[in-house]
């Protein structure tokens, strides 16, 4: 540890200390990264107001009008660091197979070499925020501690919202054989030059690197570095699965409980289905958020399959969010939020406000944009970056799940993969049995999202919605979702789900958001085994009488237009998933072969 360096004292400092490992760990990133500073996070109410307080005298927040936003910040990344950059995010081990044909891969030997220089003295004049956490109720047998070093104050903030974080994580390393049991996480925001941006994941050393961007994915560790990419290599090791999945409850009207996983792509619905209002017709039932972006699963003693959320917190979505379609949402961000990459008003009192584009507000006569530019309604650009972000707590939910918290997790009653398709798939059909289920999800396409960088609208693969986040070789991760049946004795149902086919005009057919309320009854009733479906080449499809069309806006013709399989498509679709297949060649689980004959043969 170098002489410069102010270590706080505190609570925290004393609990790191205590532990050999954090300590050794801890000097060797500080005299790594030279910070003038080093602060010792307890993840309390009172710390975040300190942190926000301190943000803004140095620029990272705005305080927005308390009291239309209580506890609410503003904050504005730099302009060429607003989504997860897929090209700069490494899988770093010995060799290459380990990360397989759909990660960039380094050697960690060479990952470690490039990566060190660029730390060096990062952290002069900066302050280092020691970051205890804990993914998923601290009591769960899946619960995993990491610790995050880094020298935004932004993601200290953001990151007590998103996991659980102070004592509870010491007080696990506490106890007999876990000192040692932590997920090495180092950040910097570095320069936040791209040419300087690396996201770079040890799974043999159960350590993360993330260096030059200060935004979302890239830089809030414990969320697709720890709770994706490691946690999924940890669960191929130790009978798990960490998944891309939001995890929902619905209570029927008379009572029965079922609890759904669905994985939809980035930016493709999990946030809005999670939190969904069902529509009038269905004012008896109850839907219930256990979680919006990551599901572990494993099987318990009963041979079924129990899911928690490893997170506390939303990184939603912002655009398009207002009290029609996802009320829910807007209550979840009104206080203790940080908006990031929105518009930001000034008040007539001067105080701040925030704005985006489908907003409960009007347009404001002028804002200054994302990037902190003038804007006004007659710009022609968005005011709001399209992935920008709000940062909750979940308890703001008013629909948060009785057992979101239970370390015992849920029981899973069904599992759903949709994308976005404005072509080809349907609104909804159900797999054959899960071995088809797997294959459904494993090729599932959708178009890109501006949560990446890079192109927008794109179709490409994205296996279980997990492309960018399976933190070890595809070819493993799809042999242990077929091993996971073995060690079931009843498996939940598998579905797909389009809410995004388009009509000739580009019009979204299907209403979505609420109203898709209707296709989840039709598949929890098929999960219990009572409602009715008809074989079809891509699975059990409902006929229009099995789904509530009552008081939509579209009739039963429409339903079977969005619900029509053309041979020509599909076989379209088949060629287009032999890029993901060429890319397993040689590899590829022979169930997956098996299923692509089987569909073939059927059309
Ligand atoms: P990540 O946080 O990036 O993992 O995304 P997410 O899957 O949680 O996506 P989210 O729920 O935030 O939805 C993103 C976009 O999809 C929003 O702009 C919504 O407007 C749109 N969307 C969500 N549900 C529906 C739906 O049922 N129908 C249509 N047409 N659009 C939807
Ligand atoms: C996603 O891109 O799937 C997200 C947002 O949930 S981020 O945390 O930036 O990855
Ligand atoms: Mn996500």
């Amino acid at each position: 540890m170098t002489a410069s360096t102010a270590v706080v004292k505190s609570a925290g400092e004393s609990r790191a200390m205590s532990n050999p490992y954090v300590k050794q760990w801890l000097d060797e990133c500080i005299t790594l990264c030279q910070p003038d500073k080093v602060v010792f996070c307890d993840g309390t109410p009172e710390e975040r107001k300190r942190l926000f307080q301190e943000g803004l005298k140095t620029g990272d927040f705005y305080e927005l009008n308390q009291k239309k936003w209580p506890g609410c910040y503003y904050h504005r990344s730099n302009s060429n660091d607003v989504a997860r950059t897929e090209h700069l995010t490494f899988i770093c081990t010995p060799s290459e197979d380990m990360a397989g044909p759909t990660n960039n891969w380094m050697s960690d030997r060479q990952a470690y070499a490039k990566l060190k220089p660029l730390y060096r003295g990062c952290m002069k004049g900066r302050t280092m925020y020691v970051l205890p956490f804990v993914m998923g109720p601290a009591e769960s047998v899946l619960a995993k501690v990491g610790i995050e070093l880094t020298d935004s104050l932004y993601v200290a903030a953001s990151m007590s919202i998103m996991t659980r974080m102070g004592n509870v994580a010491w007080d696990v390393l506490d106890k007999p054989g876990n000192a040692n049991a932590f997920t090495r996480c180092l950040h910097s925001i570095g320069d936040v030059n791209p040419d300087r941006r690396y996201i770079c994941h040890f799974p043999l050393d159960n350590t993360i690197w993330s260096f030059g961007s200060g935004y979302g994915g890239n830089a809030l560790l414990g969320k697709k570095c720890l709770a994706l990419r490691i946690a999924s290599y940890l669960g191929r090791q130790q009978d798990w699965m960490a998944e891309h999945m939001l995890l929902m409850g619905a209570q029927a009207p008379n009572g029965e409980k079922s609890y759904i996983a669905a994985a939809f792509p980035s930016a493709c619905g999990k946030t809005n289905f999670a939190m969904l209002i069902p529509p009038d017709r269905y004012r008896d039932w109850k839907v219930t958020t256990v979680g919006d972006d990551i599901a572990w699963m494993w099987v318990d003693e009963q041979g079924k399959m129990r899911a928690i959320n490893p997170e506390s917190g939303y990184f939603g979505v912002v655009p398009g969010t207002n009290s029609k379609s996802n009320p829910n949402a807007v209550k979840s961000m009104q206080k203790d939020t940080i908006f990031t990459n929105v518009a930001l008003v000034t008040l007539d009192d001067g105080t701040y406000d925030v704005w985006w584009e489908d907003s409960d507000m009007p347009a404001p006569a002028k804002a200054l944009d994302w990037q902190g530019k003038e804007w006004t309604p007659a710009s022609g650009t968005k005011a709001a970056h399209p992935n920008s972000r709000f940062t909750a707590p979940a308890i703001n939910n008013p629909v948060l799940d009785e057992n979101w918290d239970d370390p015992a997790g849920v029981p899973v009653t069904a599992i759903m993969f949709g994308g976005r398709r404005s072509k080809t798939i349907p609104l909804v059909f159900q797999s054959f049995n899960w071995i088809h289920g797997v294959y459904i999800g494993a090729t599932i396409g959708s178009e890109t999202t501006a949560a990446a960088t890079g192109a927008v609208g794109v179709v490409r693969r994205d296996p279980m919605a997990m492309l960018p986040f399976i933190g070890y070789n595809i070819r493993d991760y799809l042999v242990h979702w077929f091993h996971m049946r073995k060690k079931m004795t009843d498996c939940p149902r598998i579905f797909l789900v389009n809410w995004f086919r388009k009509d000739e005009k580009g019009r979204f057919v299907w209403p979505g958001f609420g109203e898709n309320m209707r296709v989840l009854e039709w598949i929890i009733n098929r999960a219990h085994g009572r409602a009715y479906a008809k074989e079809t080449p891509l699975g059990w499809m409902p006929r229009p009488e099995d789904i509530n069309l009552e008081g939509l806006t579209i009739d039963k013709s429409d339903f079977v237009k969005i619900q029509t399989i053309s041979a020509e498509e599909v076989k379209q679709e088949i060629i287009s998933q032999e890029e993901l297949f060429l890319k397993l060649a040689g590899d590829l689980p022979k169930e997956m072969l098996f299923q692509r004959e089987l569909l073939i043969s059927r059309l």
